[in-house]
């Protein structure tokens, strides 16, 4: 997200030049970036960076180009050299003819350290020296065109070529990655990406890895583990890293810690000093965003840069002092947008809604054997005994609740976002476990007296409770037992399987309780709960800073605890771990419309061909299957479910009715003589 806040699109290229030693390619780079030449110039020790920048399309690309020494034994670690370049510009001097017949060497070089596609050109540098001239042009030209790369020649010396050799390399980097469609999220994303894996290593021996933030600037690490390199750590002196500093750095990691100056002060100190990385030890366990001000867009800085907590870093700090030898392994895997949990999540949630809708079709009838003695005298009137029954056990949402309701959830949400804290996420963890429990217990008494009717049938007197089934008792217990057990191990990382089920042991049986009556107090509620949804997800950030909605889902900050207040499961094929998650209202609101129309399909006789039902299940599913391709395009950042579900599940059905010339049916259900009443009076005023 931080580059689209600038409302401008970055890139960033990593460029490598290679060639044998003193063909020109540090005066190449010195000819580009600074317009200056040098004609002794020494030979190169190590490696240097220029970042320069240009405008394509509108949008600025920043050039990294990296210089290291042509002799091999001043060349920094080579695959380090490498790492994440997608443009290389291979040099050899025209004037020489073993400088041309190394760059097969250099090109395999560069084939073997690069991972991704990269835009290569081949320079024939010194061609001001036309009269020593001992490579032909033909000859530089043949041996691109063999090996599939651009060629011109150049001069460091009078400027001629430098300025376009370099921008055609960029231009054509440009290019390919617009082209594979990377311009946009996944490139951007992997610029902006901040978490990095710190894996440690004391005196050889493998400590606990640890997670730390890259800065907004300064270069990416590798997201690929094995493309890592292992490099020492060496404390800095002074500590801040604010002025010069006398400790050897070049070849390995710089520990440094926060304060006194600027991020950017200390990492262009680091990268002078030699360091091909600089880490700070924060104050706090926290990890804070290292940015730079707009002002420092003309920063040089090359290296990465990362943030790790106090404790990691006080920890790192110790062994170096003890003389022990430090070493880190750094990168910065990436998460992938969409994990498959998100099909089991999926089917979770429409699996859940279809249960809650045909549950009480299934139940009821033995429902209705146990009580027949109740019932069998009105089956004459049979609207009535069903009306009747149901209300005792069921609760009609009206117009007036559905709007209270979304008032009051908004409020509450407000209230958790600002007031998180461990007690409150406790009692509604405690909450949640009664609800679980409950909706558990239900479940599996109903279940078992359909199976085995006579089970229900021995009673107990209890004190408090009257006259209660033994069964009922005995699953009551069970469930009691589960919950107190996931209460326990709520915080392990199998506990989401325990919250899943009661979480939609809760939401079945909530279905059943809670009923909508009619379209009318449908489109009320779900309205309301669309608005409610999009506001707290997306417009919530405009007043709140950040959205209060994914803040209150994520839980809190201090103890990483959550509210149950979603269906979760583990992202395995992410390295970061982390959860997919559907809120409960995605499955509630969508629901009890969906029950709704379930009841009105079997109430009215109508099957697969004319009911509503199957369409409903299906919107429900194209809506949920919308979310996560809203999730994918926006780049993993939190959806709205309701957004889709809504128009997926009520659009239909006003649709279908529409076209069915149901939909007055279907809206003023069951209030038909009330509204009856109501016209009659009418005619006298
Ligand atoms: N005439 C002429 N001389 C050049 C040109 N480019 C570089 N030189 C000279 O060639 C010598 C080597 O240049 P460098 O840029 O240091 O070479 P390098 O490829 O960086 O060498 P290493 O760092 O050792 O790999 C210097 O004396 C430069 O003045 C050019 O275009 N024309
Ligand atoms: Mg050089």
């Amino acid at each position: 997200m931080s580059s689209d806040d600038e409302g401008r699109e970055e890139y960033l290229f990593k460029i490598v030049v290679i060639g044998d030693s003193a063909v020109g390619k540090s005066n190449l780079l010195s000819r580009y970036a600074r317009n200056e030449f040098s004609a002794n110039s020494k030979a190169t020790i190590g490696v240097e960076f220029q970042t320069q920048s240009m405008e394509i399309e509108g949008k600025e690309v920043k050039a990294q180009i990296w210089d290291t020494a042509g002799q091999e034994r001043f060349r920094a670690v080579t695959s380090a050299y490498y790492r994440g370049a997608v443009g290389a510009l291979v040099v050899y001097d025209i004037t020489r003819r073993t400088t041309f017949e190394s760059v097969g060497r250099w090109l395999d070089e560069l084939k073997i350290h690069s991972d991704t596609t990269v835009a290569r050109m081949l320079v024939g540098n010194k061609c001001d020296l036309e009269n020593i001239r001992a490579v032909s042009v033909d000859e530089g030209k043949a041996l691109a065109e063999a090996e599939g790369l651009f060629f011109v020649e150049t001069s460091a010396l009078d400027s001629t070529n430098v300025k376009t050799s370099f921008e055609m390399v960029i231009l054509d980097i440009y290019n390919n990655v617009s082209r594979k469609q990377l311009n946009s999220d996944t490139y951007k994303d992997e610029l902006t990406v901040n978490r990095v894996k710190v894996e440690n290593w004391v005196n050889g021996e493998n400590g606990e890895t640890f997670t730390a933030m890259t800065a907004q600037f300064g270069t990416m690490l590798p997201s690929d583990k094995d493309k890592a390199v292992k490099l020492p750590v060496v404390l800095t002196t002074p500590l801040d890293s604010c002025s010069n500093l006398t400790s050897k750095l070049s070849g390995s990691i710089a520990l440094s810690v926060r304060g006194e100056c600027a991020f950017t002060a200390k990492a262009e100190v680091a990268q002078a000093g030699g360091a091909a990385a600089l880490v700070l030890i924060n104050d706090k366990e926290e990890l804070d965003e290292m940015v730079c001000s707009e002002k420092d867009t003309s920063l040089n800085v090359s290296i990465p840069i990362l943030m790790i907590s106090t404790s990691s870093g006080d920890a790192l700090k110790k062994s170096i002092m003890q003389n022990k030898k430090v070493e880190l392994l750094l990168y910065a895997p990436k998460s992938p947008i969409l994990d498959y949990a998100v099909v089991f999540l999926w089917l979770m949630s429409v699996g859940t809604v279809f249960v809650a809708s045909v549950w009480s079709h299934f139940t009821s009838p033995k429902k209705n054997d146990e009580q027949y003695d109740e019932l069998s005298p009105k089956k004459s009137s049979n609207d009535d005994a069903t009306k009747g029954g149901a209300e005792e056990e069921t609760l009609d949402i009206s117009a007036m609740g559905a709007v209270i309701f979304v008032i009051s959830a908004s409020t509450f949400l407000v209230l958790l976002f600002f007031f998180m804290s461990s007690w409150f996420i406790l009692i509604l963890t405690i909450f949640f476990c009664i609800g679980g429990m409950q909706g558990m217990h239900n479940i599996i008494t109903t279940l078992i007296t359909r199976r085995c009717n006579k089970c229900g049938q021995k009673n107990v007197k209890l004190p408090l409770l009257g006259n209660t089934s033994i069964l009922s008792l005995v699953v009551l217990l069970f469930c009691f037992v589960v919950a107190i057990l996931w209460f326990m191990k709520r915080k392990t990382s199998y506990a989401w399987a325990g919250q899943d089920i009661f979480g939609i042991c809760m939401m079945i049986n909530v279905l059943q309780v809670a009923r909508l009556p009619n379209i009318r107090v449908a489109t009320i509620l779900l309205c309301c709960a669309f608005f409610y949804d999009i506001f707290w997800v997306f417009l919530s950030p405009l007043i709140f800073k950040q959205s209060v909605m994914i803040a209150v889902a994520r839980g809190s900050k201090d103890t990483g605890e959550s509210i149950p207040m979603l269906l979760r499961i583990p992202r395995l094929s992410d390295p970061w771990g982390g959860y997919n998650m559907i809120g409960f209202g995605d499955i509630l609101f969508p629901g009890l419309l969906i029950c709704f129309i379930f009841r009105y399909d079997k109430e009215n006789n109508k099957g697969v061909s004319n009911g509503y039902f199957p369409w409903l299940m299906f919107g429900y599913g194209l809506g949920l299957f919308l979310t996560y391709l809203g999730l994918y395009v926006m780049n993993g950042h939190g959806q709205p479910a309701l957004l889709y579900l809504v128009p997926c599940t009520l659009g239909i059905t006003v649709i279908l009715g529409l076209v069915r010339r149901e939909l007055r049916d279907l809206w003023n259900y069951g209030t038909e003589q009330p509204s009856a009443a109501d016209v009659n009076p009418s005619p006298e005023a």
